[in-house]
């Protein structure tokens, strides 16, 4: 399956402040250069309902939202990171393997705890789903079907909130009438293009001879594009040991300038870390802190280790090392700090990735 978050960084916005549920709520990239220069990033489906769009220039939804209450906010990458990895650490509880291929995106093989049972499998996602509300607040929609392809497919077909199954002998009915687009890997100008050549719909592109794809694709695409059409993929879900750091960031009780204080906090982020290292079986060998000052100044530091390590304690050491150093260096009281491993040792996979080749399929990220 795969389970996308409904409008990411502006439901992740209505958790931190519900006063601005069901309001117009776009969260923005300013550009700084004047007041409202920039693009939206996203924006609730209230905002959407009004034709507010990610990628639109700022002004653009400011004047769609003329006359009405709507809330504009800047971009908290800090913040959603730190809501997708808990996010993440619900969902992977739940595959028997787990493959997170954006900040709100990720596959779950779940056909061994399901017994390759489809209606099993809708039960699981239903789970999932109540799980992410009822822990953190959050509605996703989930795609169910044979493979990543199919399901992706299917997780766009119902949103916000959805939940859609497709069972291998519905894969051609659920694909071939969609319009071209809806094909993972199919952006614009492809779009574009294959308008140009007749082809509307995924069913259109599935009668298509391969020879003539290959022709005006490329081999490689042009494969991609005659068994795409036709729901056949078999990339495996592969657990993310391509992540390239875990970090954690706690707000301290109160501002501080003690190490004793920071550190219990600290050492709490480095056992959350720790579990998701061990679930994911990584070793780490580069550690770093990161403190918020009173004064909103943000400082990092960080240290490579001699050896490849999965210890927590050589952790906390070293995170105690680093605060240790830190506030000799400066004066102000943190208020909070976070922590922060990498250099994971990973399987060799050379193996590519589902869209690795492909087109974005969307506009690209502001
Ligand atoms: P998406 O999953 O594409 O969008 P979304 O979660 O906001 O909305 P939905 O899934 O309900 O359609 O992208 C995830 C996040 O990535 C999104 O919340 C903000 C960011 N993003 C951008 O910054 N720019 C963009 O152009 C897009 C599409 C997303
Ligand atoms: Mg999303």
């Amino acid at each position: 399956m795969l389970v996308d978050l409904d409008y990411f960084f502006a439901q992740a916005e209505e958790i931190r402040n519900p006063a601005i549920r069901g309001k117009p709520v776009v969260v923005c990239v300013y550009s700084g250069r004047s007041e409202d220069s920039g693009a939206v990033s996203t924006s609730n489906y209230v905002a959407r309902g009004y034709g507010v769009k990610s990628g639109m220039p700022i002004i653009q939804a400011k004047r769609k939202l003329e006359n009405v209450e709507a809330v504009f906010l800047p971009v908290d990458h800090v913040y959603y990171d730190r809501v997708s990895e808990k996010v993440m650490d619900v969902l992977r509880s739940y595959a028997d393997r787990f493959e997170q291929v954006g900040v709100d995106e990720a596959f779950a093989e779940a056909t061994q705890r399901t017994d390759g049972d489809f209606e099993k499998a809708r039960g699981l996602a239903q789970v999932m789903k109540d799980k992410l509300k009822a822990q953190l607040s959050l509605s996703c929609s989930i795609g169910v079907g044979p493979n990543k392809l199919v399901s992706k497919v299917a997780a766009d077909e119902q949103k916000p909130d959805g939940l859609t199954v497709i069972k291998p002998d519905q894969v051609e009915q659920f694909l071939f009438p969609l319009p071209i687009r809806r094909l993972i890997g199919v952006g614009v100008k492809t779009e574009e293009r294959m308008h140009n050549m007749g082809i509307n719909t995924i069913g259109d592109l599935a009668k298509l001879d391969v020879q003539r794809l290959i022709d005006v694709f490329g081999r490689k695409l042009g494969t991609y594009f005659h068994n795409a059409s036709r729901g056949l993929d078999d990339d495996p879900v592969e657990e993310s040991g391509e992540a390239e750091s875990f970090s954690r960031i706690a707000t301290l009780k109160q501002d501080s300038h003690d190490l004793g204080l920071i550190l219990e906090k600290t050492d709490q982020l480095c056992e959350e870390i720790h579990n998701t290292l061990v679930q994911q079986k990584l070793s780490f060998k580069a550690v770093g802190i990161v403190a918020f000052m009173k004064d909103l100044t943000v400082y990092s530091r960080s240290k490579t280790l001699q050896n490849q390590t999965d210890d927590v304690e050589i952790m906390k050491q070293t995170v105690e090392e680093l605060f240790a150093k830190l506030l000799s260096e400066v004066q102000f009281d943190v208020r909070r700090v976070g922590v922060k491993v990498s250099g994971f040792a990973k399987e060799q996979r050379g193996q590519k990735k589902l869209t690795s080749f492909l087109e974005p399929a969307e506009g690209g990220q502001p």
